[in-house]
């Protein structure tokens, strides 16, 4: 039986009192804990900790029994610490990208009494990721590998997220550099690897996986359902529902090289060229509602349908051809019935 969100968050309790006992009271401010309570409180547990919990669920699947308590705690505290830093990546995006909303709410950056120690945030709430492990795994074989996972997902996140930002450069817009061979590398960078590799590979080595074979395969097929993710993401940043998305899209006015943007483009007669060259990239109401009038125009909402039927065809097959002794089917499986079809 999957984790439930309620048992998820009794471990977060404990992880949250750790942290906040690590800044005595008497000698950090009051007014320091209590910043650093609200943040925690009001983001990491915020969004749909779906990936967090799934750490747990994984690593049931693939030892094929229930776990017992010991070992359902070890995988959320595991879960908790990427929860932490994707929580810290989300609100420096948000910087990044100039949004509004997240999570239904405005962005951390945008609230008058925050502003840039939104900043300050996201590294605190990276840096608390690697504490908890620190506290919980240190003397533990699997605490090496599961560090230095963690160091390299976020280093090529890193590099995605640059890329995506040079693209993007205010000033710069010139439609011919969009191209779907960027969108590939950008995508495989800044979400490939982050948003499903990392989870599994995490249970794969709470699990006491070492073979490289079994890491490998998961990337073959994990990455390719990543890159799945991010177009979602891409779509649903101009076409998902404010409610249930709860977030406001600003992929148009921030010239990002979104998979719209570039399916456009292959679509476009050349005066719908020249119309999206007009208004693209442009922080203005009308031109973003300009660019959104082609895209529905040219019907990508149906491009994204069939993309998205390709898409899970392929996958089904890949699953089916991989290796179950490497990965059971049923981990990949599980992680493509959470989001095909999905509407946040
Ligand atoms: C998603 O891009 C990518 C990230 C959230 C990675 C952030 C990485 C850092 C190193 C800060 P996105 O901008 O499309 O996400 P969203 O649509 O959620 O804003
Ligand atoms: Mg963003
Ligand atoms: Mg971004
Ligand atoms: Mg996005």
């Amino acid at each position: 039986m999957a984790l439930s969100r309620e048992e998820f968050l009794t471990v977060y309790e404990q992880i949250e009192a750790d942290i906040l006992g690590d800044m005595p009271a008497g000698r950090v401010p009051q007014e320091t804990r209590e910043w650093c309570r609200e943040l925690m409180a009001n983001n990491v547990t915020k969004g749909k900790l779906v990936r967090g919990r799934s750490v747990v669920d994984t690593v049931a699947i693939i030892l094929g029994r229930r776990l017992t308590p010991e070992e359902t705690k070890r995988a959320s505290i595991v879960g908790w610490a990427l929860e932490f830093l994707q929580t810290g990546s989300l609100i420096a995006d948000d910087i990044m990208d100039g949004s509004l909303t997240r999570r239904g709410a405005p962005c951390r950056y945008r609230r008058p009494e925050i502003g840039m120690i939104a900043i300050n945030d996201a590294f605190f709430l990276e840096g608390c990721g690697y504490r908890i492990l620190k506290r919980h795994l240190k003397g533990t074989s699997y605490y090496l590998p599961i560090m230095e996972l963690f160091q390299e997902t976020t280093w090529i996140t890193e590099v995605g997220q640059l890329t995506d930002a040079l693209i993007a450069q205010k000033g710069n817009v010139d439609l011919d550099r969009f191209t779907m061979d960027k969108h590939e590398i950008i995508t495989e960078y800044k979400s490939g690897y982050n948003s499903f590799y990392f989870p599994i590979a995490l249970a794969m080595i709470l699990s006491g996986e070492e073979r490289e074979e079994a890491f490998a395969q998961a990337r073959d097929l994990l990455l390719p359902l990543g890159e799945f993710f991010q177009i979602q993401d891409d779509f649903l940043d101009c076409f998902a529902d404010y409610e249930a998305f709860g977030k406001v899209g600003t992929d148009i006015q921030d010239n990002k090289a979104s998979w719209l943007i570039i399916k456009a483009l292959e679509a476009a007669t050349p005066e719908q060229r020249a119309i999206l060259q007009e208004n693209y990239g442009r922080d203005d109401q009308a031109c973003i509602e300009t660019v959104k009038s082609v895209y529905r125009e040219l019907d990508l909402p149906a491009t994204f349908k069939a993309f998205e039927e390709r898409s899970y065809q392929e996958m089904t097959e890949r699953v089916s051809a991989s290796d179950p002794s490497l990965l059971p089917h049923r981990v990949t499986l599980m992680y493509m019935s959470k989001i095909y079809k999905r509407q946040r």
